[in-house]
């Protein structure tokens, strides 16, 4: 029921609307307010927990006005709107980025001065929102940014795990996973127990025919689960526009607890239910590129699109509008895999709920939907089995079976005889078990699929979708290569060149036009701008080096040159390479005069990344790295020629402080295993250079900055498979520099050799499938190249300089902008800027 206020009542309304504060003094009041009311406490027991939540209150109340006024303009212009469904939105920290977009980090910051705190205090009390786990969910982000900041009707649908990402702690050495709860006090959602949907598992379908003779399916039994909203405001950047992350809780349907069970005794298994079914949304699975198959799994990914997918039908629905005009109002893009059940869950809906024929819905379904794949890894490909499908959603799978039994008929049509092809495309694998292929229902159920790079494009065209193309011609394949937000990359992670940037650029418009960065090259030989640029990354480096002190008790030498590698930890991004080639480094300075190390450049390696909780090797990496740390890090021979560093718990928050103080940073990726990267991007972005492969998305940036701003090394993705190929049929002979490294290591140097077998195993006698062999020279050499060019601090400099001035491509404003051209076919609805965004900068 809408329960919308009569016309002659709305002048009461109207008078004492929220409006939105904007000056020092009015934030102060809600501050004051929200301590003494909302907290009940007072200025005798505020302390920083307090006060950040007290600021935080104030920016939501603020948020969550202009968030009402945005959706108020988006459902009276009535326009087409974007929904991104993404099982992973890693947010990070929401008070700076929500002051910093609204243009009143200045005024907070005066205002919690005069009420006796420190901004950066305050700031630093936030939890980060960890709804993911690696690139693909921090892109998610970046894109939510990007599209409130363009204006963009676009809303993200998620799920609002009770655990992020677990936190990593290390202790011995290893990788130790502890649970993430992160929800304790989370000011920024807003739960919406007035949006409930039911979503159905289990069950069975029955089929009749109606009195017209028409086919009817219905899925009945089975249990109903409740997903509860929560809405988190995500404001844009100098634009009132302030847009819906909608997240979903799951609930046991029958409220509390079963009192039949409990009145008669049975109290523990009376909440069972309720457990079992909250148990959905509980936990964010934490692997990376990586998919286990788990029925859980299947349940969180089918109760976010149910509710996702009944929430904007229910939206279109009050429009009156025919459904052919569905796709005209309605763009879903899937992020990755994951929600590829909103393609059979549209069309179930227009079929067996909405009385559509098959043809009708199937047009309307292919029109709304878009893939972006992430990886061409294989075992990152989901596919479920088919009797666990048939269990769970019962009426989907038959579906599912017509869909690919009318896919393969056109096949047969196009490729008559072509049984192979049939066997290859089939989104039904027919293995023992059968198993539903995701990424081939996608594809089939898309009107566009996209790759996250160039060469990640042509790779899924080439490789695993090539078939595909055959079928549907090239078109309907396209890339949108990555980007990240320079709001929360620049502005917020490095305030100091953002400003300076600001200074020469003529103030911020480079944030919303990163191209604007170009107009630094003129000053990549002006002495007195390269000393200033210096001087931040050195005050950068500062903070980092004081972080590292105190989070690991080692002393770092700020002058050295900061080698850093963060991400996940997994053997093709080969974080091993990068800790061999220091153990290769630690060798050479032992062996080095003092004469000769006295001209050697001192280097800080700086580790930071999860391992997945059940991969092994990536956590015996972990292990090796800390444990060379313990070595070299007291060797005195070595002193502050070489210190290596495992940051504990990599998270977003710790990269806004890592990012600014790099040197270089390492994506060092077997070529053709990164589809893009998106850390390259942010170091490169805050005047850091690169030491990588020709990977994903390196490969633009090289085209973007030129080639004498970034060390590249190794073999050729177009070569990795015939390398591969030798290893396993021809023969297999180790660089002898990368044999030394294994010496050292089997002669106990960093403890148990024992514990590293299956790591230097995996090279030696199982194949190297990752090529760390063979990429041991070139990597080796280039990070000579990389100590010499260092040696030249003027030369150094201004390669940042020239870098930084050509990264505007990389902006996910550009990104955007092409997904709403090529694939959505979206407007931005423009606002004026006006009422209530804050007048600063
Ligand atoms: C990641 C890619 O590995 C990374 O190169 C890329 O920058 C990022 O996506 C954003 O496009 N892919 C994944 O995280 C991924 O495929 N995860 C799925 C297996 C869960």
């Amino acid at each position: 029921v809408e329960a919308s206020i009569p016309e002659p009542q709305r002048d009461a309304w109207k008078k004492f609307q929220a409006k939105p504060f904007v000056s020092k003094d009015d934030f102060e009041k809600e501050v004051v307010r929200h301590v003494e009311t909302t907290l009940a406490r007072s200025m005798f027991n505020c302390d920083e927990t307090a006060a950040y939540a007290a600021a935080s209150l104030a920016f939501r109340d603020r948020l969550i006005t202009e968030w009402n006024r945005t959706q108020q303009r988006q459902t009276f212009a009535d326009t087409k709107r974007v929904y991104y469904l993404s099982l992973e939105f890693l947010m990070g920290r929401a008070l700076d980025n929500a002051m910093l977009n609204v243009g009143l980090k200045n005024v907070a910051k005066e205002g919690l001065s005069e009420l006796g705190f420190r901004i950066e205090d305050i700031i630093n009390q936030e939890h980060d929102a960890a709804l993911g786990n690696g690139g693909l969910g921090r892109l998610a982000a970046c894109f939510l940014d990007s599209m409130a900041s363009l204006n963009f009707p676009a809303w993200g649908y998620g799920l609002r795990y009770k655990y992020g990402i677990f936190k990593q702690e290390i202790v011995d050495g290893y990788q130790v996973e502890v649970p993430d709860y992160w929800l304790d006090f989370n000011p920024w959602e807003f739960p919406r127990h007035d949006i409930v949907v039911d979503v159905q598992f289990y069950g069975g379908v029955r089929k009749y025919q109606d009195e017209v003779g028409k086919n009817v399916a219905v899925w009945e039994g089975g249990e109903i689960v409740k997903a509860t909203a929560y809405d988190v405001p995500i404001p844009g950047f100098d634009t009132p526009t302030t847009n819906n992350m909608r997240l979903w809780s799951s609930k046991a349907a029958s409220g509390e607890f079963d009192f039949q069970k409990f009145n008669s005794g049975d109290y523990e298994s009376s909440v069972a239910d309720q457990q079992r079914a909250e148990t959905i949304s509980a936990v964010l699975y934490p692997n990376d590129n990586l998919d286990r198959g788990k029925e859980l799994r299947l349940k969180q990914q089918y109760f976010w699109v149910a509710a996702s997918l009944y929430d904007i039908v229910r939206r279109f629905k009050k429009s009156k509008r025919a459904w052919s005009e569905f796709p005209d109002q309605i763009a879903i893009q899937l992020n990755d895999t994951h929600p590829t059940l909103a393609i059979v869950e549209l069309q179930r809906i227009l079929i067996d709920m909405e009385g559509l024929d098959w043809d009708e819905a199937w047009t309307i379904v292919t029109n709304t939907f878009g893939y972006t794949n992430h990886t061409v890894l294989p075992e990152a490909l989901e596919k479920w089995s088919v009797p666990l499908f048939q269990n769970l959603l019962p009426r989907h799978l038959q579906i599912i079976y017509d869909i690919n039994m009318f896919f393969l008929q056109s096949v047969e049509r196009k490729f008559p005889g072509d049984r192979d092809m049939l066997a290859r495309v089939s989104i039904i694998e027919e293995s023992q078990p059968k198993m539903v292929r995701m990424a081939f229902l996608a594809i089939v159920g898309s009107h566009k699929v996209n790759g996250v790079a160039e060469l990640h494009s042509d790779l899924i065209k080439t490789t695993i979708f090539k078939d595909f193309v055959k079928i549907f011609g090239p078109d309907k394949f396209t890339n949108v290569t990555n980007g990240i937000t320079p709001r929360r990359w620049l502005h917020q992670a490095n305030p100091r060149l953002s400003e300076l940037i600001a200074s020469k650029t003529g103030g911020l418009g480079f944030l919303k036009d990163l191209n604007v960065l170009n107009e630094l090259e003129k000053f990549a030989d002006d002495k007195a701008f390269k000393k200033e640029w210096a001087e931040i990354k050195y005050a950068n480096k500062v903070r980092l080096a004081k972080y590292i002190k105190s989070t690991t008790g080692v002393t770092v030498n700020p002058a050295a040159l900061f080698d850093i590698q963060v991400k996940r930890i997994h053997e093709y991004k080969r974080q091993q390479l990068n800790i061999f080639g220091v153990i290769h480094r630690y060798l050479t300075i032992k062996a080095m005069t003092p004469e000769q190390r006295k001209k050697l450049a001192p280097r800080v390696s700086i580790f930071g990344g999860k391992a997945a909780p059940g991969y092994w090797m990536a956590k015996t990496i972990i292990h090796l790295i800390n444990n060379v740390g313990a070595v070299v890090n007291k060797d005195p021979d070595v002193g502050d020629l070489l210190k290596v560093i495992f940051l504990e718990d990599y998270n977003v928050s710790k990269a806004e402080i890592i990012t600014p103080a790099s040197d270089v940073s390492e994506h060092i990726s077997t070529a053709g295993t990164e589809a893009s990267g998106t850390s390259n991007m942010k170091f490169v972005l805050n005047g850091g250079l690169i030491i990588g492969t020709c990977d994903g998305a390196n490969i633009e940036i090289t085209r973007e900055i030129g080639e004498n701003n970034i060390f590249l090394f190794g073999n050729l993705a177009e070569d990795v498979e015939d390398l591969r190929h030798t290893h396993n049929y021809g023969s297999h002979t180790l660089d002898p520099d990368l044999v030394k490294v294994f010496d050292l290591i089997k002669s106990n140097a960093f403890g148990d050799a024992g514990a590293f077998g299956a790591l230097t195993g995996s090279i030696e006698d199982h194949g190297d499938y990752y090529l760390v062999s063979d990429d041991f020279h070139s990597y080796i050499q280039t990070q000579t190249l990389v100590d010499e060019a260092y040696k030249n601090q003027e030369e150094w400099i201004t390669k940042t300089i020239l870098s930084v001035a050509r990264m505007g491509f990389f902006s996910s404003d550009r990104c955007i902008n092409e997904y709403a051209e090529m694939i959505w076919n979206v407007e931005p609805l423009p606002v004026e800027k006006g009422s209530g965004l804050g007048k600063e900068e």
